[in-house]
């Protein structure tokens, strides 16, 4: 079907492959430490995405998507994706880490958040309803691949009103879950 991936790096190639880039002047909403933020340059690439679509018209058709994440952090927030729902909300999707260290957190419609480690070979069911975000806490990139169906579709609005339940933070050289409750509590 004129699509390839190498394994090492995660790059797709092939005709119908779409790449998109975010940058940290993008994701500004996402991260806690607003001041730390305003010091770093938007231009930082945080995260790369490649989706292969297929063509067959086919409404519940399978995409096929890898996504690398730069090491990084704002202040002792890790770089991550944005993270979302799916606009169809019973819609599920796989994925599966090969190469760096990281965790992907999972939260269902009542914020209740919790994370699983991601490293080379993890494989991860997404179940229906949860949102899923990516974080990179290692010191080179995380790489994932994924697949889920075509008409899943992505709300992020829900994700940049009430964000995630807890953020994925270094704390004593360890990256640690900490619960946005305590962060409000500490006057954040
Ligand atoms: C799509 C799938 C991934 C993400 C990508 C970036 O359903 O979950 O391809 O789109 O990892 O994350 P985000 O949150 O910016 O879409
Ligand atoms: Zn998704």
């Amino acid at each position: 079907m004129g699509l390839t991936i190498d394994w090492a790096t995660g790059e797709l190639t092939g005709q119908l492959v779409r790449s998109r880039v975010k940058k940290l002047g993008e994701l500004r909403e996402v991260f806690a430490d607003q001041a730390r933020l305003e010091t770093m340059d938007p231009e930082t690439l945080v995260y790369r995405v490649q989706v292969w679509l297929p063509e067959d018209g086919n409404p519940t058709g399978l995409l096929w998507g890898s996504t690398t994440i730069a090491p990084g952090k704002v202040g002792d927030e890790y770089f991550m994706t944005f993270g979302h729902f799916h606009t169809l909300r019973e819609r599920p999707e796989i994925y599966a880490a090969i190469r760096g260290e990281g965790g992907l957190i999972l939260m269902d419609e009542n914020r209740r958040t919790w994370m699983e480690p991601m490293t080379a070979g993890s494989v991860h069911y997404i179940g229906a309803g949860l949102a899923h975000r990516v974080v990179n806490t290692g010191e080179g990139p995380l790489t994932f691949v994924a697949s889920c169906n075509t008409d899943a579709g992505h709300d992020y609005e829900s994700i940049l009103r009430h964000g995630f339940g807890a953020r994925l933070k270094e704390a004593g050289g360890r990256p640690v879950l900490v619960a946005e409750e305590s962060l409000a509590g500490a006057g954040h």
